[in-house]
């Protein structure tokens, strides 16, 4: 690899919180080589999620998945290192949390998830799609030295 570091967003979703798995997640992370670059815990209102997953809007699924989002609080993380996006998603496995206990069981998802929509975990999809979410919870501009350089003029 380049040595480059990346960073992607991971959250333990709802039932990941509640059922008390954020330690053993957390240890997985460390000991897969990512460096936790910033964490919060936060409470998604209705607006918050639809938002978020504003992609999946017209899915029928959709109201269903605002509702377990919104279920309780979230802990939302910045994951970083090399090739953060494709490592995070590998390391919490497929979509669907009962199929990845039989062809994934050593993923997070098979760990601490239950169906199709309780997955316990998500990781961004794509660098585009890290950037995008880790600026929608952070609010992180790109750093952009034209724009600074003049605002300080
Ligand atoms: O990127 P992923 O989280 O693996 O999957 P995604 O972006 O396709 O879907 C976002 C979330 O929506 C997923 O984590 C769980 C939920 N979801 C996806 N497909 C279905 C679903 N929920 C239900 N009930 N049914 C679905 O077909």
């Amino acid at each position: 690899g380049s040595g480059e570091k990346e960073r992607t967003l991971g959250i333990i979703k709802p039932d990941g919180v509640s059922g008390n798995y954020t330690d053993r997640i957390r240890k997985v992370i460390l000991e897969s080589g990512f460096h936790i670059n910033k964490e919060m815990i936060i409470q998604l209102d209705e607006d918050n999620a639809a938002d978020f997953y504003a992609e999946h809007s017209s899915k029928s699924f959709f109201t269903s998945l605002i509702k377990y989002m919104t279920s309780g609080p979230v802990l939302v993380m910045i994951l970083e290192k090399e090739d953060a996006v494709a490592h995070w998603r590998h390391l919490i496995g497929p979509t669907d949390a009962g199929k990845a206990k039989i062809t994934h069981p050593q993923s997070i998802r098979a760990m601490c998830g239950v169906d199709l929509e309780k997955n316990c975990v998500h990781g961004s999809d794509s660098h585009q799609s890290a950037q995008r979410e880790i600026a929608f919870f952070f609010k992180e501009t790109p750093p952009d030295e034209a724009v600074r350089k003049h605002d300080e003029l």
